[in-house]
């Protein structure tokens, strides 16, 4: 297939990209756009604008998901179309490309296709998901409600006392909490899901190679860790009458590390939020919430590694572990892969195959039975989630290009099947 007629368009990507960051930019370059906040709001109502002077026809679903969508000049529109997304929204203090660059190269990648001139055999839709992050409670909330994998519950939690719960956060924005579940949609709605994504990490910068084909994504496990004391006066209380629920927790935090060490090079263990109740210079800490996530490819890893986690929190007193969330592992599709490797030898672009071991909405679509690919650039020093993310422009340009390309590759893929049947 000759898509040589594709030209994604550099100077197009890198200023959406640049605008984007605008939209919760802090002074030292930083990103302040958690989901659903004032800032992300703005970004979102942006992106739409651009999505509809692309050509797209645009909507939210009940979970603010934002779909737009392209028809094919010919043939049925309620074929089984081609989707390529990622998110808008940011960690706390993250950095301008995470998320980010999936959703412009989607867009990029769309106008260069449309552009083309090319047939468009299926429908292709570019997908924005709500609350990636995870800033209400788990991640990847809007992929997970496209498909009613949503927890029990969940759009009525928070991450603790003063945090929006999903619930709140929709109603904010004028829509019904109570009508989330018709975000769902059938898995036969899609013919591929395909996500570029900076890679987060430093394995492609040292390779030298500008794209990276992703194999499989880790497996996540999230949880809360809960200690409870006694508060009282910091002043008053003498050090061997208190129950501090915070030492409680410091002892939890170093001994859960030493466990993730001790289980080996093929895991990670990361405690990265700490509530602490009251919370004041002068009151003994009362109770500590810690969230603590697990990550490996490797699944009986991380099913002894929570033993003995759990062992850990068990020898202290008043602590408690609570499973929040447990995205299995899942692998790439090989087709797909195989169609991005080909984009990238028509292209002379060089690439290297590897996994993943940050999360993304892609997850979701592997267990369903969607066919998924997701394609890495490098990020410069491969830092990511803090205002150092960086990307060269020009890898921008390639990751989107690949993209396109490799859409339209599955697209007429998909004719073929069809003809042969
Ligand atoms: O948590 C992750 O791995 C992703 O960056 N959201
Ligand atoms: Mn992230
Ligand atoms: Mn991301």
């Amino acid at each position: 297939m000759d898509t040589s007629a594709i030209k994604v368009k550099e100077d197009r990507l890198r200023k959406d990209l640049l605008d984007l960051a605008r939209f919760g930019e802090e002074p030292d370059g930083g990103i302040m756009r958690t989901a659903l906040s004032d800032a992300d709001l703005e970004a979102r109502r942006w992106f739409q604008a651009r999505m509809r002077e692309a050509g797209l026809r645009v909507h939210e679903d009940a979970a603010a998901n934002i779909i737009g969508r392209l028809d094919p000049a010919a043939g049925p529109t309620d074929a089984p179309c081609i989707a390529v997304g990622s998110h808008i929204d940011a960690v706390p203090h993250g950095g301008r490309f995470d998320g980010a660059l999936g959703i412009c190269a989607g867009l990029e990648a769309i106008r260069a296709i449309r552009e083309s001139g090319l047939p468009i055999p299926s429908p292709l839709e570019l997908l924005v998901f709500t609350d990636e992050e995870g800033r209400h409670f788990a991640g990847t909330f809007g992929s997970r409600a496209m498909f009613n994998l949503l927890i029990e519950g969940e759009i009525h939690r928070s991450k603790g006392t003063g945090k929006p719960s999903m619930a709140h956060s929709l109603e904010r924005m004028g829509k019904d909490p109570g009508r989330i579940g018709e975000a769902a949609r059938s898995p036969s709605e899609f013919r591929a899901y395909l996500e570029l994504h900076i890679e987060q990490g430093p394995v492609l910068e040292s390779v030298g190679a500008p794209i990276g084909i992703v194999e499989g994504i880790v497996d996540i496990s999230r949880y809360f860790i809960r200690t409870k004391g006694e508060s009282g006066h910091a002043g008053t209380t003498p050090m061997h009458m208190r129950d501090d629920a915070l030492v409680k927790a410091a002892r939890i935090i170093t001994a859960v590390n030493d466990a993730v060490i001790l289980a080996g090079p093929d895991i990670v263990g990361t405690i990265g939020e700490l509530k602490v109740e009251p919370g004041a210079f002068n009151i003994i800490p009362g109770s500590v919430q810690m969230s603590l996530e697990i990550r490996s490819m490797k699944k009986a890893a991380v099913q002894s590694l929570h033993e003995t986690i759990q062992e850990i929190v068990r020898s202290v007193d008043n602590a408690r572990l609570e499973p929040i969330l447990s995205k299995g592992g899942v692998v790439m599709d090989p087709t797909i892969m195989d169609t991005i490797e080909l984009s990238c030898h028509e292209q002379g672009i060089h690439f290297h195959r590897m996994g993943s071991g940050a999360g993304h909405d892609a997850m979701t679509f592997p267990p369903l039975g969607i066919p998924t690919g997701m394609i890495f650039i490098p990020c410069v020093n491969g830092k990511s989630h803090c205002p150092d993310e960086e990307i060269r422009w020009e890898d921008a340009a390639v990751g989107a290009q690949i993209l396109a390309d490799t859409v339209i590759r599955i697209a007429s893929q998909q004719m073929q099947f069809n003809k042969t049947r």
